[in-house]
């Protein structure tokens, strides 16, 4: 990485993309001070819709649309109640809007988004869709089969090219997880890439607001008059609405993918972003207002799922890493030796913590399961583990960066977690993990067509595998906690044939 692309990163993440300052075309703003009902700023991409009622500003709401608000107007202005309330349609100079409002900064947000020919007119005209998903997402066995289910469901529910699902890791790299798609735009299944893509306010922003649209890349922004709130100096946050102007860092890299028009829509799970639905159209394209609500709302019954899934796997590994533990106890109290114990099954040994390979140093002998680095190499890991000797635990993802002469075997070995188990001797069961790129599969050809641009996912994915070569994937919590408790098992066992000798010498 270059300092040249910190600073980039560190612009991308400074971008002010709550108050740009301006709004997506496709309908009209207008900020209405709640003390007064007026109008004290606005955006109106077509200025004929309003032109016989004059300018906004200045205006009661009511007033400002010819009277069309009228009810709603008083009635918003009553509420104060942040969140998002549908008001129905509003028809200006016989363009249907769909109004919507929010309170943000003490003021009231109104937009007119405009209906889009042919478009359903409610939420209900979507139900029996919904239903169907609901239904399918019960018979889903995985998180897998949940996501692949929702991506096709997304595609059907919005027309639109290609859905995407991607979920965040814990340094929040993507990976698209599921993929549902025509022939219009390429596939990405598989495809991972690196946090920077989307700064950690966008992640921020999007774990607070659920659903985005950009229905044309190319859009001209419309922006908002007065630049400041005169009644409170700042700029419009825009935060929760749908017609909030988009980074152009992020249109630039919507062009460079060849989408027109794109729509994601946040999964979160115990309100930790999860990850994300990105939908595309190659040609612009605005997914009308009900359907939004839709895929908003399958959104949330997808997190639902994904986490119930996910409490279940993690149950289910728990006990299923008990059942190891039990084996391998079994087998070392079976075995005079316990080290012949722990290696007479080494399929169990290694799932314990997910591992490719293992080795067991004690008292001189090396014995090597699965795929590890060569005895020699794991004798000289053993002298560096005691040398440093922290702790009865150690674990690294990226032991290359620890242990520079470890480069030699990073194919084998790019995580290491080992045990100690002896106080006295250099006694180890040590596992190994591979480095990351060379377990990660991909779909598709990941190199970039020659000539592209450089911001685009393609791109952005050659730079995240520059930054996780020489790492294995992460040890878990509960990989480390299934090491130190079998450290245990051993050490009782041990100790215990130890005091058995003892009491048989007397
Ligand atoms: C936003 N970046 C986003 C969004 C996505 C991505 C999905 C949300 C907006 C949307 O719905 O389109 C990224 N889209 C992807 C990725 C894939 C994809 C990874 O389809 C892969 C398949 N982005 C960069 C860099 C910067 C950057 C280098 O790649 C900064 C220099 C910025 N991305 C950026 C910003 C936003 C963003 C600022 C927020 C846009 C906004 O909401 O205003």
């Amino acid at each position: 990485t270059t300092s040249n692309d910190l600073l980039d990163r560190d612009a991308c993440a400074r971008e002010a993309i709550r108050t740009p300052g301006t709004i997506q075309p496709y309908g009209l703003l207008l900020v209405i001070e709640p003390a007064t009902g007026t109008v004290v700023q606005c955006a109106v991409a077509r200025a004929g819709l309003l032109a016989r009622h004059g300018s906004p500003l200045g205006q009661p709401l009511d007033q400002a649309l010819g009277g069309a608000l009228a009810d709603t107007a008083r009635s918003l202005v009553r509420t104060p109640e942040a969140g998002h309330a549908y008001l129905g349609t509003v028809t200006l100079e016989g363009v249907v809007h769909h109004a919507v409002a929010h309170r943000a900064q003490g003021m009231i947000q109104l937009e007119l988004e405009e209906a889009t020919p042919g478009e359903p007119g409610s939420l209900e005209d979507l139900y029996p869709l919904i239903r169907a998903f609901m239904g399918d997402l019960e018979r889903a066995r995985d998180t897998a089969a949940l996501c692949d289910l929702a991506a096709s469901q997304l595609r059907c529910i919005t027309g639109l090219d290609r859905v995407l699902i991607y979920r965040f890791d814990e340094a929040w790299n993507g990976t698209v997880v599921a993929e549902a798609r025509n022939e219009a735009l390429p596939s990405y299944l598989d495809l991972r890439f690196p946090a920077s893509d989307i700064p950690p306010q966008a992640r921020e922003l999007y774990r607070l607001s659920r659903l985005r649209l950009i229905s044309d890349c190319d859009y001209v922004p419309v922006p908002i008059e007065p630049a400041l709130n005169p009644a409170t100096g700042e700029p419009a946050d825009l935060s929760l609405t749908v017609l909030r102007s988009v980074s152009p860092v992020h249109l630039q890299y919507m062009r460079n993918m060849g989408t027109g028009a794109s729509m994601s829509i946040s999964l979160l799970r115990e309100g930790r972003l999860w990850g994300l639905i990105s939908c595309h159209n190659r040609a612009p394209h605005r997914v009308p207002y009900h359907v939004r609500t839709a895929c908003d709302f399958l959104g949330q019954i997808l997190s639902l799922q994904i986490a119930a899934k996910e409490h279940a796997t993690e149950v289910e590994h728990r006990v299923g890493r008990r059942a190891i533990q039990a084996r391998l106890l079994a087998l070392m109290a079976a075995e005079d030796d316990f080290l012949k114990g722990l290696a007479a099954e080494p399929g169990q040994l290694l799932s314990l913590t997910q591992s490719d390979g293992a080795a067991l140093v004690h008292q001189g002998r090396c014995i090597l399961l699965g795929r590890t680095p060569t005895e020699a190499q794991v004798r000289e890991l053993v002298r560096w583990l005691d040398a440093r000797r922290r702790g009865d635990e150690f674990h690294t993802a990226s032991l290359p960066a620890e242990v520079p002469a470890s480069m030699a075997f990073k194919d084998a070995a790019s995580g290491l977690l080992a045990v100690s188990i002896s106080q006295m001797h250099a006694s180890y069961v040590m596992w190994f993990r591979p480095e990351l790129i060379h377990t990660v599969r991909w779909g598709g050809d990941p190199r970039k067509p020659p000539g592209a641009a450089t911001l685009d996912p393609r791109t952005s994915f050659e730079a995240w595998k520059e930054t996780v070569r020489l790492q294995s994937l992460p040890w878990s919590a509960a990989d480390v906690e299934a090491a130190t408790e079998l450290r245990t098992a051993i050490v009782d066992i041990v100790l215990r044939k130890a005091e058995e000798m003892a009491d048989l010498n007397e």
